[in-house]
């Protein structure tokens, strides 16, 4: 049984993490997204939520779950029996960040990092970009899945009022 997790803060999750998961799923047995928490950062969704929206996302895909982890990837990947953390690169300024955490990773455990190249199309999609231009009234629809765009504009709204 070959297991990978897809780590990462999904606040929230956009075509571009959607894409990397459907690859991965299509490569592995098993792929856990694990919705890594860092108490430092206060997120515009709670880990729950994104948890939700996450499962929803990835419904259609039989072999990946959705999980949460407090703490060291690598210990997650130790705990769950997972042998390779999938990550998708857009651009060299991805690369330098996950070059060194793939180091760090595989010097802690012996984990290996796979690194896929991201959708031409997704190479400019970020979280925390999404969310700016949404705040000020650009169209992000066609860069979400349907439900996290309704989620996202429902909380930009709450946060208005
Ligand atoms: N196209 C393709 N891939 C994308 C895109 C896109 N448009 N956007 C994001 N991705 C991929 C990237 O691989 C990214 O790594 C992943 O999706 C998650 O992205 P984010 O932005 O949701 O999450 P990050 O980058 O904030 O996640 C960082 C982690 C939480 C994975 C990292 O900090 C971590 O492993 N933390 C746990 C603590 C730990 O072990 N620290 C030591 C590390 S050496």
């Amino acid at each position: 049984m070959t297991r990978a997790v897809c780590p990462g803060s999904y606040d929230p999750p956009t075509n571009g993490h959607l894409d990397i998961i459907e690859r991965a799923a299509a490569l592995f047995d098993e792929v856990a997204v694990a919705v890594l928490v860092n108490k430092s950062k206060r997120g515009l969704f709670t880990v729950e939520e994104r948890m939700g929206l996450l499962a929803e996302t990835v419904a259609h895909l039989p072999n990946v779950r959705v999980d949460s982890w407090h703490g060291l990837l690598v210990e997650y990947c130790a705990r769950n029996d997972v042998q390779a953390i999938v990550k998708g690169l857009r651009a060299v300024s991805d690369f330098d960040y996950e070059l060194q955490m793939a180091q760090m990773n595989q010097g802690l455990t012996g984990v290996e990092t796979m690194f896929m190249p991201t959708k031409p199309e997704n190479s400019f999609l970020s979280s925390s970009l999404v969310k700016e231009v949404a705040t000020y009234g650009g169209e992000v629809a066609h860069l979400l899945p349907p439900t996290v765009h309704k989620a996202l504009m429902a909380r930009i709204e709450a946060n208005r009022a």
